[in-house]
């Protein structure tokens, strides 16, 4: 399925942009999802926002813990598994994800960018005291030890900057690397989204994987139609053939 691309020769790096997509597989809906039961009401964008936690603290936070509970008993799937396992045969697999739930490294995958922090961590809004995920039983955030401050999880919130580090790596990765593959993302949200263009505009070619079209699909050197549990394992082994 990847005869249509003319490959680097030999592949010895090769980043993983990664969405919620991925992770769908496993269980974890998608933002695009509707909302389910209690959360049907409320549109993502609304509640992961500071402002929505300044207003409703108890409610934003009673929706991470829903998030928490369900991401605690899920594990990753064929995808995140063909990602993990790339990495015993080529030298460099990066991940670059967008997702908060840590299935990437569940799955075994050793260089993973965070770029939106992680659903498990938490930290003081006020003074950025870290606090550890036992306060994941409460109804209402806990109230920071250090200052009084609230307790809010460790996720970049729309409005938010990503942490730098993070994303300055991201972008030189895209950069330098021999091929980069994004899968499940509606390539929307920035600056995540503005990734896939660095590596175009340096000559590397940029598969997508996704059951429907964004906007990325036009751009992209292919674009496979398909769910990333299934997709994954046979790209894999045409790049594994590749080699
Ligand atoms: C920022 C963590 C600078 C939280 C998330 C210009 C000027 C000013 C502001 C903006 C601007 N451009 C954009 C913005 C604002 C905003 C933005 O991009 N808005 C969008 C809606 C247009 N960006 C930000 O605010 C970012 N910060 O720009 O900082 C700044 C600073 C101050 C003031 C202004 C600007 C911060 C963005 C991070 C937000 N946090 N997550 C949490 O998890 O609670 S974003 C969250 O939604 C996800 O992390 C993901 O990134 C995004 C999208 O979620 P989903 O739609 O669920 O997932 P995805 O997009 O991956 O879609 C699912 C896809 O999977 C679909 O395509 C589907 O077809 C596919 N799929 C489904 N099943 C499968 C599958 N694929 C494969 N296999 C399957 N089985
Ligand atoms: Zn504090």
């Amino acid at each position: 399925m990847l005869e249509n691309i003319d490959f680097p020769t030999k592949i010895q790096s090769i980043a993983f942009l990664t969405g919620a997509g991925i992770s769908a597989e496993s269980g974890v809906p998608t933002f695009r999802d509707a909302q389910t039961g209690l959360w049907a009401k409320y549109r993502p964008e609304e509640l992961a926002t500071p402002g929505a936690f300044q207003l409703q603290p108890g409610v934003v936070w009673q929706w991470y813990q829903w998030r928490r509970e369900l991401i605690a008993k899920v594990s990753p799937n064929a995808g995140h598994q063909a990602i993990a396992q790339l990495e015993q045969r080529v030298p460099n697999v990066h991940v670059i994800t967008q997702n908060v739930d840590g299935l990437h490294q569940d799955a075994g995958s050793t260089d993973v960018v965070e770029l939106h922090g992680r659903i498990t961590r938490n930290f003081c809004f006020d003074c950025g005291e870290d606090y550890l995920d036992d306060t994941s039983s409460l109804e209402h955030p806990p109230t920071c030890k250090a200052c009084g401050g609230l307790v809010r999880p460790g996720v970049v919130w729309f409005g938010e900057s990503l942490p730098e580090a993070a994303l300055e790596r991201a972008i030189k990765l895209c950069s330098e690397v021999d091929l980069v593959v994004v899968v499940g993302t509606s390539s929307i949200v920035q600056p995540a989204a503005s990734l896939p263009f660095y590596s175009l505009r340096a000559g590397i070619p940029v598969v997508e994987i996704n059951p429907t079209e964004t906007p990325l699909t036009e751009s992209a050197t292919v674009s496979l139609r398909g769910n990333a549990a299934e997709v994954l394992p046979g790209l894999v082994k045409s790049i594994l053939s590749e080699k």
